[in-house]
């Protein structure tokens, strides 16, 4: 892969958005590519957390690439946003936890890639924004669905007729990212989350996450159904029997075996 890079340490895995030269745009290669490395990780059952960076400390990701949409026609673009669309609620439907770990612009596209996130931790430069209709276009990545579900309407409203960006206490204070760490603390930080959330049950804690973005979709009795179902999934994984062992033996469990 040219623009992402793919490493895993421990039991998460790290994506990095790597094209510098354009701020870490994201063009269609590059979206094929973060593709290629979900697919890395739905294949590895021992990656129990996901982080998604961007290289370098300016962007997070600057956008999509305005070079290569420029001139597309409606074809094209429909192309363009299908691709995107499909890679970003890939991300949303991996079966761990996704941390996007924002270090810098996160504008249109990047914004969108944050968005399909499950988890959102800012640098103290960060910026947030979707300046689309600054250049003619709607957002096209899931930013006028993702946006509003998180930040409620009227602000996801003001974001996109304005284009104007938001500062990372601003995105704090709206509910668009979990937390705010000095730039220079922010990997250490995200892979202390990353490596909480790898400690607990896997299979509970990818249940927990289906349950969540499944019933926040549906009306409440749905909703609670499904919790229940997966609820008692659980008591089918030996993590859930030694877990409670250990807690009844009043000692910790040494650790979860995603089994
Ligand atoms: N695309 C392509 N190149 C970009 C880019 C982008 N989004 N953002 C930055 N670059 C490039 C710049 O052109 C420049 O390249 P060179 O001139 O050096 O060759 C290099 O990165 C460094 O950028 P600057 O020189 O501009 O750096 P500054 O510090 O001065 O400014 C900036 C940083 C982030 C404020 C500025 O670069 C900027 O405003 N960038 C554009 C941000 C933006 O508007 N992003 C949203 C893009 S639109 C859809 C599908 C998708 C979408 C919509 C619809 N459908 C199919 C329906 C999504 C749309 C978007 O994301």
């Amino acid at each position: 892969m040219e623009n992402v890079l793919f490493e895993k340490r421990g039991h998460a895995a790290l994506i990095t958005i790597a094209r510098p030269k354009a701020l870490n745009a994201l063009n269609s290669e590059t979206l094929k590519e973060l593709n290629e490395a979900l697919d890395l990780i739905s294949a590895d059952s021992d990656i129990y957390c996901a982080i998604i960076t961007g290289a370098g400390e300016k962007a997070f990701v600057a956008g999509a690439d305005i070079s290569e949409m420029k001139d597309m026609n409606v074809f094209e673009a429909r192309n363009f946003g299908l691709l995107g669309n499909k890679v970003f609620r890939k991300i949303e439907l991996l079966s761990i936890p996704v941390i996007a770990a924002v270090n810098g612009f996160a504008l249109g596209g990047g914004c969108e890639l944050a968005l399909s996130c499950d988890i959102r931790i800012a640098s103290e430069n960060a910026k947030f924004g979707q300046p689309e209709v600054g250049l003619g276009i709607t957002p096209g990545f899931g930013g006028t669905q993702r946006l509003a579900r998180t930040v409620g309407v009227p602000k996801a409203k003001e974001m996109i007729y304005a284009g104007s960006n938001i500062n990372s206490e601003e995105a704090y204070r709206v509910g668009l990212v979990n937390r705010v760490v000095p730039s220079d603390k922010l990997m250490d930080e995200v892979f202390a989350v990353a490596n909480k959330i790898a400690a607990n049950a896997p299979i509970a804690v990818q249940l927990c996450k289906t349950a969540i973005n499944r019933g926040i979709q549906a009306d409440i009795d749905t909703g609670l159904n499904f919790e229940t179902e997966v609820f008692a999934e659980c008591f089918a994984s030996q993590d859930q029997k030694d877990a409670m062992e250990a807690f009844v033996e009043k000692r910790k469990v040494e650790r979860f075996n995603n089994k």
